[in-house]
């Protein structure tokens, strides 16, 4: 197989687009591509020391002149460096604004300045099309950059449909899943519930995400109480502040069956000491949590929304709940909790689906086929 030279831009910070970009990076360096991260800091999961990947700033200068300061330009100067310095084959950016806008200026640079020009392949992740994809100061930006790129992926098939509706693009949308290589934990089931003080009979939810109104947190709150048993507890592994939330907890009175983990990094010692997933979002492209809960053979109780459909299969390796029903999600948790060899039979089902359907195999085969697709049928590299 040929070696390919890949650049990656993606949002470095915690969040499902960046740990997908991360992974791919990491499992295409494994095979002895040469991968390139160009953001301005490093991915918050990614080993930059990992051989076969190398990371290149973006630096931002904060002139006086501009009054906001501007990170496109100074990335698609930095793309238009490392395309020429490594011979990218691809430029992979995941978000369609600014990343693929940049990557369009700077592929218009080096066609200009007669220099090596990568294929610009962009992976849409959601809230830019099902939120910025609806703001007509942006939505513009957006199609044009859909329709710019050599190619396009999209991390669900309800992702795609719901890009084809809201920008009324022509631009065929490839759907490759997102996927996740499950760490091995490191310790023990029992010692982290004891370090969490969860007792052995307890039943504890599992809560990952970045706190973002689109989570719908209060809802989560709402089903824990919902449940009305002491013996089921609740931890939130959070991206993002959770004092704002704390207030209803209170009121609630769930705070002593509450426990709030941040910006954790070894999640799996934690989804292992857990017993189910619990995800109460109104919108979800894919569901990164959900499916990172599962590979570890838990159950997942969650919203039936976008991608996460397709991921968890109702009465299978979970429920799918219709949003915000509070009661039902609650009845499903206390239908676990009450039955051990359910929950035994849906979590090891969960774990078979993930590994099955959304294996890095799978996945990374995919986004390298498409790759060479790209690289052998696309005229838009001048
Ligand atoms: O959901 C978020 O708040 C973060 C966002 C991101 O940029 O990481 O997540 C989006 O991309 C993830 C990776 O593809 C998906 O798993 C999430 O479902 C998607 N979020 C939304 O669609 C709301």
């Amino acid at each position: 197989m040929r070696r390919l030279a890949i650049g990656i831009t993606c949002y470095p910070s915690i969040g499902g687009s960046g740990i997908v970009a991360s992974q791919l990076g990491s499992e295409l360096a494994k095979l002895g591509h040469k991968v390139h991260f160009i953001s301005y800091e490093p991915p918050f999961r990614l080993d930059i020391a990992q051989p076969n990947i190398q990371f290149h700033q973006v630096e931002i200068n904060q002139y006086q002149l501009f009054k906001y300061p501007d990170y496109t330009l100074p990335l698609a100067v930095k793309m238009v460096e490392v395309a020429q310095r490594h011979k990218l084959d691809i430029l992979h950016v995941h978000y369609a604004v600014p990343h693929a806008t940049a990557a369009l200026l700077a592929t218009h640079i080096a066609q200009t300045e007669r220099q090596r020009t990568p294929h610009v392949v962009t992976t849409l992740h959601g809230t830019d099309i099902t939120l910025l994809g609806r703001d007509p100061n942006l939505r513009p930006i957006i199609k044009y950059s859909i329709e710019n790129s050599c190619g396009v992926t999209a991390v669900s098939e309800s992702l795609r449909k719901e890009t084809v509706q809201v920008l009324r693009t022509r631009k065929p949308i490839h759907v490759v899943h997102n996927f996740y290589r499950p760490m091995p934990p490191r310790r023990d089931r029992t010692e982290v519930r004891h370090s969490l003080r969860v007792a052995d009979r307890d039943f504890l939810l599992i809560h990952m995400s970045n706190l973002r109104p689109v989570k719908r947190v209060p809802d989560v709150l709402h089903v824990l109480a919902d449940t009305n048993d002491r013996r089921i507890k609740l931890l939130i592994l959070a991206g993002g502040p959770f004092d704002e939330y704390r207030p209803l907890a209170k009121e609630l009175g769930i705070s002593n069956r509450l426990i709030v983990r941040n910006n954790v990094v070894d999640i799996e010692n934690y989804i292992n000491a857990a017993d189910t997933g619990l995800y109460t979002s109104e919108k979800e492209s894919f569901g990164m949590g959900v499916l990172e809960t599962m590979s570890f053979g838990k159950p997942v109780i969650a919203t039936g929304v976008g991608g996460v459909s397709e991921i968890v299969q109702d009465r299978r390796t979970g429920f799918l709940v219709k949003l915000g029903d509070i009661g039902a999600m609650a009845r499903d948790i206390l239908k676990l909790a009450a039955d051990p060899e359910l929950a035994k039979r849906m979590g090891d089902a969960a774990r078979e689906r993930a590994q099955q359907e959304f294996s890095a195999e799978k996945s990374v085969c995919r986004y390298i086929e498409y790759y060479c697709s790209i690289l052998s049928s696309c005229k838009c590299r001048g």
